[in-house]
């Protein structure tokens, strides 16, 4: 009999062995597939069986930051579980292997399940789970036994195998990068004029107002929520977009077939269902891209349908209202984004916009599928987790300025109204619970797109509640009946409180 080691060595030597691993499989994905990264399928599953109210969460704690957030909390479980299985491994040889073995397995599982290309994407959790299995067997046995040269031998291993491991996640980390050869084209890209363009925005939308959000949101600063780990990298001589379903005849659209479309030109105000009173999961930019009216002509959609289930090469999917996308609204399969083509993380080389409903229901990015369908037949990612079936956006409104503190005196309130689709007739102002007062809005660049507003206000020294409320084009105020954002958008006056010195 081996006498058993105290100690957690065992533990230790099952972390090298699983950065081994990891290293390993990582490398294979980066270079094989990238969408089959272990990491990455195994964050993403979480992120899709995740409930709700986590990801609701997760948002309003980490923004768009959550994913960082995530993949440090999987490579801290991952240790934790490869010291565990080391241990086991130096009690109860083969267990611990086995665990290893085991992890690798549904690392593949998961990998086919959320990829299209599902022989290749088991391989690269299955070596990872392999040389994780061996590296722990063969360096925890070694670690065992007393005599000299097995010591130094033991010691070699080691050591190659965490350089090996580091080296590995290493090149994999760069070839990844690599992968935003993406990007490369993307900057490469001319587009097209657009046939129909969108007159220039007018100079009274801005208010130029310090604090306040720009009317048109730079594609830097606009929100990217999504249910992607790593942003598909998708070349636009890969793209194509089939629509099919409930059509007279089934099409398929190419990148050049869409270079060669009358491209039309829309500003538009995308928001987040998830968005809360006073948040910024909201941004306003203008789009360039084919209508998707014309495309769904083309394809000749069957009177019995009602709606358009739209899917992105990352298997998100969207339900949209068959009207929303057939009437004379400025609907596109768009490829560009304020003069530029769409930022990669933004849905490259072609998305979907839709004025006037919640991104969740519309907004699908990377997309490749339109499937003419009914809503008594298919549901889509977020509908089938609870989602209101329809998302038209809420009238709403918020207060940008002033922010925490204001000196007293003469200052300025102001900030964004929106009811997409519908348009904003007036906001109004009330600070300590008093009149209503009308703010003076913006020019609205078009009833697609949120509006700016502003008030002047003396305001007096001591601390004081400001409340906005917008009146719609409809003439219905705003509720202030207080709603969360789920099931289909927070509803509530947004109010703050200011210290005026
Ligand atoms: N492929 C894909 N498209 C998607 C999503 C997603 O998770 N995956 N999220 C939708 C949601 S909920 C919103 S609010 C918008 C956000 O678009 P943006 O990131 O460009 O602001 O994208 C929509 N399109
Ligand atoms: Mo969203």
């Amino acid at each position: 009999m081996r006498q058993v080691r105290s100690g957690p060595r065992p533990g230790v030597l099952g972390i090298v062995a699983v950065l081994l691993g990891t290293g390993l499989g990582e490398l294979i994905a980066a270079f094989l597939l990238p969408s089959a990264s272990p990491f990455a399928a195994i964050g993403g599953a979480l992120i899709d069986i995740a409930p709700a109210w986590a990801k609701d969460a997760a948002i309003a704690w980490f923004g768009t930051g959550d994913k960082a957030a995530l993949l440090v909390g999987i490579a801290v479980v991952l240790l934790a579980v490869a010291f565990g299985a080391g241990m086991l491994e130096g009690r109860r040889s083969p267990l611990g292997a086995v665990v290893f073995i085991v992890l690798g397995v549904v690392g593949a599982v998961i990998a086919v399940v959320r990829s299209d290309d599902a022989v290749l994407a088991a391989i690269p959790a299955l070596v990872s789970g392999g040389a994780a299995a061996l590296a722990a067997r063969g360096l925890i046995s070694l670690s065992e036994r007393e005599e000299e040269p097995d010591r130094r031998r033991f010691l070699v291993w080691t050591a190659v195998a965490t350089a090996s491991g580091l080296v590995a996640l290493a090149v994999s980390n760069v070839a990844r990068g690599a992968s935003q050869s993406v990007e490369a084209i993307r900057s490469a890209l001319r587009l097209p004029k657009p046939a129909t363009a969108a007159a220039p925005v007018p100079s009274a939308a801005e208010l130029g107002i310090p604090g306040l959000a720009p009317v048109v949101t730079p594609d830097a600063a606009f929100y990217r929520i999504d249910t992607a780990l790593v942003v598909p990298q998708v070349d636009p001589a890969d793209w194509s977009l089939r629509v099919h379903g409930m059509v007279d005849r089934e099409i398929t659209l190419t990148w050049d077939d869409l270079m060669a479309s009358a491209l039309h030109e829309a500003d538009v105000t995308l928001a987040c269902v998830s968005n809360t009173v006073g948040g910024d999961l909201i941004g306003n930019a203008r789009w360039l891209g084919l209508p998707v009216r014309e495309v769904l002509a083309r394809a000749g959609v069957h009177a019995d349908a009602d709606m358009v289930l739209s899917t992105s090469i990352d298997g998100f999917t969207a339900s949209t209202p068959l009207e929303a996308l057939t009437d004379d609204r400025d609907s596109l399969l768009a490829i560009g984004m304020n003069g530029e083509p769409l930022p990669v993380e933004h849905g490259f080389p072609v998305r979907l916009v839709v004025p006037g409903l919640y991104g969740y229901v519309s907004a699908t990015k990377w997309v490749t599928e339109l499937e003419v369908t009914r809503f008594d037949r298919a549901t889509a990612y977020w509908t089938t987790r609870g989602w209101s079936e329809r998302g038209p956006i809420k009238l709403q409104s918020r207060i940008d300025v002033p922010r925490g503190s204001v000196d007293a005196g003469e200052t300025v309130i102001a900030g964004m109204a929106w009811q997409q689709h519908e348009g904003v007739h007036a906001v109004e102002v009330r600070i300590d619970g008093g009149e209503w007062r009308r703010a003076t809005l913006a020019t609205a660049i078009s009833d697609d797109t949120w509006v700016q507003w502003h008030l002047e206000w003396k305001a007096e020294s001591g601390s004081h509640e400001i409340e906005c409320r917008a009146i719609g084009a409809d003439g219905v105020t705003q509720t202030d009946a207080v709603a969360p954002p789920a099931p289909d958008g927070a509803t509530g006056w947004h109010r703050i409180t200011v210290a005026v010195g």
